[in-house]
């Protein structure tokens, strides 16, 4: 019999909250979590609303900055998430209303015009919804799907995956507005179709995300990490071995990741594209050809293996140590060896031309040796979770991974912070296996595979060394702890509910 894959299905509708929070003070939670959502869009908008929808956080165990280069990673939902009530406007005012149950997040109203720019200069909370919302109307006109004239929203947002801490809460926002406007206007579509989807629409926000977080927001199964495969978007299942858990710990650094997009992110999407290209010259093709061909490093993989294989090696990084200089490049470096200025080669992407605005040298050789490098440290984790060696060896090595990981993402990516490279020296001091930043790093969160009999002693000593002095600063409160520094087992993916 012919088995379907998850990511052939739709996301799944439910009537009960069970499915999804579970059982005991998890399901109360979100119990008392979708009253409030319930009563808060009564009074905001003077109704209830036409259906849910939620989408986890995530964290993502080994493979940072590589999604956008096209290399598989290996993520895990994480419990919290971002829940959006939605209601067509049955008047036809044609405006967007937003809503969020935190008073921090002041009312925004939009127009109702799929076809609006998300005003970037001037960045609102509400911009999140507003990707979702073109992005649906990309979707129907591509598809030809008869979605009738833009009608007004009413939108209530709740979201417990906390901001700019690199566990995706813009990936889980995102993803839960495509799917509650999609589930109000009744269209339904593959998981893999959507984990695209919703990628593209939170490039509406400005940065040139890779997939990871929208494919494991969606695609995710309670109990799992995923491998996550792009060209074509895939899940596999991975069982991690039961005697570890994951610590997610806050370095309280907010990493503002659409608003320094020019100088980090978008700055490294940047870079790796440079190293392709100038990999490919380097390895024999033409300078036109290689702009025009060369969008990622994985691009460039199979010249680079080539290159290796005529020298004895199979490791594509051999490529890199031989033919691209350690030394910053200057732009003038670059366009002398392609023969075209950087303006022209990136003339068709905005963002791309406020990274060439913003940056003095391109790190060439240390981006592609991260790349290639973290590319293998994700296949060594998926292998060394179903090896058969003993528990205890298999959660050494994973750690190991985890280490080499950060060392890469840090001295070589550059996408580490002070308070991070704290964070990370007190995991490993105090017994993890491993740990690393996780997510696009400048701050957020770092995350620790620590033996499960310890999870509880280790979290008592971080919050002694790493966050008992930042409670005395009064930089967090010490009854917020348990939202900066918790275990996570792995969550299920995201859900449409119809009471
Ligand atoms: P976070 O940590 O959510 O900012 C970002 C990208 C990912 C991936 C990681 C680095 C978005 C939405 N997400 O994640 O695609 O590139 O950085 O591995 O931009």
């Amino acid at each position: 019999m012919a088995t379907t894959n998850q990511e052939d299905l739709p996301v799944p509708i439910y009537s009960k909250l069970e499915p999804v929070y579970g059982t005991g003070s998890q399901l109360e939670e979100a119990q008392l979590r979708f009253n409030t959502v319930n009563s808060k869009f009564n009074e905001c908008f003077s109704c209830s609303p036409d259906v849910y929808a939620r989408s986890p956080g995530r964290v993502n165990l080994i493979g940072e900055h590589i999604d956008y280069e096209g290399y598989s990673v290996l993520p895990m939902a994480i419990r919290q998430d971002t829940i959006v009530a939605i209601r067509k406007r049955r008047d036809g005012e044609k405006v967007i209303r937003i809503a969020n149950v935190n008073d921090k997040y002041e009312f925004c109203t939009y127009p109702a015009d799929p076809t609006q720019e998300v005003d970037l200069k001037n960045h609102r909370w509400g911009h999140y919804f507003i990707c979702g919302y073109k992005g649906f109307y990309e979707y129907a006109k591509i598809k030809g799907l008869e979605v009738g004239p833009a009608v007004g929203l009413d939108v209530l947002v709740d979201g417990t995956v906390p901001t700019g801490s690199g566990l995706s809460s813009s990936a889980a926002f995102v993803c839960s507005s495509t799917i509650a406007i999609m589930a109000a206007f009744d269209v339904s579509l593959a998981k893999k179709e959507l984990a695209q989807l919703t990628c593209d629409c939170e490039r509406h926000i400005g940065t040139q995300s890779g997939g990871m977080d929208q494919a494991i927001s969606v695609m995710a199964r309670a109990g799992f990490a995923e491998l996550i495969d792009f060209n074509p978007i895939r899940a596999t299942d991975v069982q991690l071995p039961a005697g570890g858990s994951f610590v997610i710990a806050h370095s309280l650094a907010e990493s503002q990741k659409a608003v320094t997009a020019a100088t980090n992110y978008n700055n490294r999407v940047v870079e790796c594209r440079l190293a392709a290209i100038v990999l490919a010259i380097k390895l024999g093709k033409k300078p036109q050809e290689a702009i025009s061909e060369m969008k990622t490093l994985s691009d460039v993989e199979g010249l680079c293996v080539a290159f290796a294989d005529s020298r004895g090696s199979t490791d594509p990084g051999l490529a890199i140590t031989e033919l691209l200089n350690e030394e910053p490049y200057k732009c003038e470096d670059i366009e002398e060896l392609i023969g075209e200025k950087l303006l022209e080669v990136f003339a068709n992407s905005s963002s791309s031309l406020d990274v060439l605005k913003a940056a003095t040298h391109f790190k060439l050789f240390q981006r592609a040796s991260h790349v290639y490098s973290e590319a293998k440290r994700v296949f060594n984790f998926r292998d060394a979770v179903s090896s058969a060696s003993s528990e205890e060896d298999k959660l050494k090595k994973l750690g190991d991974l985890m280490n080499e990981s950060h060392y890469s993402c840090s001295i070589l990516y550059e996408c580490s912070c002070p308070e991070l490279e704290e964070l990370v020296k007190i995991c490993r001091d105090n017994g993890a296996f491993g740990a690393r930043l996780t997510g696009a790093g400048w701050g957020g969160c770092a995350v620790a595979l620590v033996k499960e009999s310890i999870v509880l002693q280790f979290i008592l000593n971080l919050k002694d060394q790493f966050y008992k002095s930042r409670i005395d600063k009064g930089v967090i409160k010490m009854n917020d702890l348990g939202l900066y520094v918790f275990a996570s087992k792995p969550s299920s993916g995201a859900a449409i509910f119809k009471f």
